[in-house]
């Protein structure tokens, strides 16, 4: 009951338009490798990156032709022939982040470190992602989801609210710390004040317009700063925690200009998180007072299998809700627009049923 064919949004070539198709071929359960599965979305999140792949303006290109998305849910309709214990079965629900596939026995897949594993396979950039009715994956990869939460619920989890997870996860705080959000009102930060809430830290929301503010502040932030209007960042920080500054900053904000002044807002011992990926950007912080404050800079990527999990089960247990609007897969190219123009208030989940 595969069909031969699927709708799929799928750019061409660089500078082509995006077009959803009624006619791309959908790989048939036969022709799966061991390993692979085949998975009927029911939805998928949309992710800045994704404009990041189709604008093709990092410094490695995404596949072309290419489908993007890597925030799917859906079933498992079929496993490739020769699949050895696969730890997903026929009819389970699960999501696709993205991390496609990893080979698990590399030095970092060993560490822990999957994401950048060398032989890395990512959905919706070196392999076709999930915006499309079927998408092709990784038994080892894909991620259960947990009964408590709808498909729609579950999307953005996979990489919004993973991604933020283990930011913050490295962001040596405690219990009652002050952590800085820039980007807060995106699809990433509005989960990252919602997990950092979780946590006990207390969060200043940065980004920009009455829609992120009143979000950023319902969703638990205790202090809110639009970056078009401040006069003086750096000392709004400083007011809003005490005077003394940020324990950390986890910056979201898909522009190298939110990552400028963090070095000044932290206080001594503070963490930057290295998370939003603006094109052409450079880190530039000062290095004399890097040092003289004891400054932690660190990266962070997306996050493995087990962060997945627990991200997804904090938002099973109600304590992180994505805010999203449903869309038909047809309105991609709005979406990256709205993205562009940071109009869009959390996520945009696309249902891949209409
Ligand atoms: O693994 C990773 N590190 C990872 C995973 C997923 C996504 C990194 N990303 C990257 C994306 O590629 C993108 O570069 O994180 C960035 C944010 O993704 P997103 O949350 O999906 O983007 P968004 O919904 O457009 O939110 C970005 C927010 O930043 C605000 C915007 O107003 C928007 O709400 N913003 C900008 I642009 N400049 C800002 C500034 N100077 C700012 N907020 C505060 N200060
Ligand atoms: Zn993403």
């Amino acid at each position: 009951q595969i069909p031969k064919t699927q709708r799929a949004a799928i750019v061409e070539s660089k500078d082509a338009p995006l077009r959803v198709r009624e006619d791309h071929p959908v790989k048939q359960p036969s022709e799966l490798a061991p390993g692979e599965c085949l998975v009927k979305l029911d939805c998928s999140g949309v992710c800045h990156t994704d404009l990041h792949a189709r604008k093709g303006d990092w410094p490695i290109p995404a596949k072309l032709p290419l489908i993007g998305g890597h925030e799917g849910v859906g079933i498992v309709v079929a496993i490739g022939g020769h699949t050895l214990d696969s730890p997903v079965k026929l009819g389970d629900r699960v999501g696709i982040k993205w991390l496609a596939y990893s080979c698990l026995d590399c030095e970092p897949c060993r560490k822990g470190l999957e994401q950048s594993c060398e032989k890395a396979k990512c959905s919706g950039f070196t392999v076709d992602g999930t915006f499309s009715e079927y998408v092709v994956s990784y038994v080892s990869h894909v991620t259960p989801i947990p009964p408590e939460l709808s498909s729609d619920e579950a999307a953005s989890i996979l990489c919004a609210g993973l991604t933020v997870y283990r930011a913050i996860k490295y962001s040596n705080t405690h219990i009652g710390d002050w952590i800085v959000l820039p980007g807060a009102g995106g699809g990433l930060g509005h989960l990252g004040v919602q997990y950092a809430t979780a946590m006990g830290l207390r969060v200043v929301a940065i980004d920009t317009g009455a829609e992120k503010k009143e979000l950023c502040l319902k969703l638990g932030a205790e202090k809110w700063i639009d970056f078009r209007e401040t006069k003086n960042l750096v000392q709004d920080i400083k007011d809003a925690t005490g005077g003394k500054g940020a324990h950390a900053a986890v910056i979201t904000a898909a522009n190298g200009e939110a990552y400028a002044q963090a070095i000044d807002y932290l206080r001594p011992g503070g963490t930057l998180v290295v998370v939003g990926l603006p094109a052409h950007a450079k880190l530039s912080a000062d290095i004399f007072f890097t040092v003289i404050k004891s400054i932690n800079i660190v990266g962070s990527y997306v996050g493995n299998r087990q962060d997945a999990r627990e991200a997804l089960d904090i938002a099973a247990r109600g304590k992180v809700k994505c805010f999203f609007a449903k869309k038909p897969l047809s309105a991609l190219p709005e979406v990256y627009e709205g993205l562009e123009q940071g109009t869009i208030v959390g996520r945009v989940v696309l249902s891949m049923k209409e």
